[in-house]
């Protein structure tokens, strides 16, 4: 079985998972979410890239090496979700099939995080499922990837 790689891509204060408001982000790591991340991964016959940064400009770097080197992306852009036109851009031309994940629903939060600046950018959007997310996002990104013409 050939194996292709996704990029799960996960953006600023994603690594304190874990360690403050479990209420709102659960208890799990982001080391935890991403091992079974690459389990879930795995069973799909696909291997999973994790990585995070605080950095806005890194995560575009890192958007267009997915685009270049691999076959799809999850992003968890955190707080650029609601800010980063430079992320949209990067998505948009990003010509792979791309999932933006939220562990928490933004609509149920405050007004500031209601709206996706990224979002647009995706094929589709997962959100409110806690660290399950990562494993329901993978799941949809092998059924687009499934949908892809040869
Ligand atoms: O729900 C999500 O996944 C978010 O992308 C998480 C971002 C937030 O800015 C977005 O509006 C929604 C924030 C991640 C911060 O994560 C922390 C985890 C533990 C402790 C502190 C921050």
């Amino acid at each position: 079985m050939t194996v292709e790689t996704i990029f799960v891509l996960n953006g600023p204060n994603l690594n304190l998972l874990g360690t403050r408001e479990p209420e709102i982000y659960g208890t799990e790591t982001l080391a935890d979410i991403e091992a079974a991340t690459k389990i879930r991964a795995g069973e799909f016959g696909l291997a999973a890239e994790c990585r995070q940064t605080n950095a806005e400009g890194t995560l575009v770097d890192w958007v267009q090496e997915a685009a270049a080197s691999s076959a799809g992306l999850i992003i968890n852009p955190g707080a650029y979700t609601h800010t980063s036109i430079a992320l949209y851009d990067a998505l948009k031309a990003a010509a792979i099939p791309k999932i933006e994940l939220h562990l928490s629903n933004i609509h149920a939060r405050e007004a500031f995080r209601r709206h996706s600046v990224t979002a647009a950018a995706a094929d589709g959007v997962i959100m409110g499922f806690g660290a399950a997310g990562y494993r329901l996002a993978v799941e949809a990104l092998k059924s687009l990837l499934e949908r892809r013409v040869a």
